[in-house]
């Protein structure tokens, strides 16, 4: 199975990608975890992209916050899908990454999920892989029904805790 690389801009980021990595090992899907950045350490964050389609990944996950330019400098170096996500900052809610991780130039490509979505950046990670890969897509879809009847439980639930309030 191809790998998912995960890449964060700092390692101030590790909460939200740990959200990325809970799912990916529920799903059984191998990964690798690195801390590039943009701006402090650009030639690595280059030749990892430019080196992961060989390296056996087939979706790369860049998250970042502040001036988020991380996503976009990985798709410029590499035709593999890359999800972006916008981490949240001390001063603009996130909404600079947000804006800085989506409003990509035509023909550069990022895929960007909500700020400080880790959990979405993976499923859609997985999903991509499930198109090539009917193992996979049988685990994602038994996931979205136990997701679903817990969303159902809760339902079920409702009333009696609001009779507990
Ligand atoms: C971004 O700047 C990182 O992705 C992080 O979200 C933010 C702050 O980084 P630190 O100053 O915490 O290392 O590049």
């Amino acid at each position: 199975m191809k790998k998912i690389g995960i890449i964060m801009g700092s390692d101030s980021d590790l909460p939200v990608i740990r959200k990325a990595t809970a799912i990916l090992k529920e799903l059984q899907v191998p990964f690798e975890v690195h801390v590039f950045s943009a701006h402090r350490t650009p030639e690595q964050a280059r030749s990892f992209a430019l080196e992961a389609r060989a390296n056996g990944f087939g979706v790369l996950i860049a998250a970042a916050g502040m001036a988020a330019h991380l996503a976009g400098a990985i798709a410029a170096n590499t035709t593999l899908p890359v999800i972006g996500i916008p981490c949240k900052g001390p001063v603009l809610d996130g909404m600079d990454a947000l804006l800085s991780t989506v409003q990509m130039p035509s023909g550069i490509p990022v895929a960007t999920v909500g700020i400080n979505n880790g959990a979405n950046a993976a499923l859609l990670a997985c999903e991509i892989l499930s198109v090539a890969d009917a193992e996979l897509a049988e685990r994602l879809a038994t996931k979205r029904q136990a997701d679903t009847a817990a969303v159902l439980a809760k339902d079920a639930g409702i009333a009696g805790r609001l009779e507990e309030a």
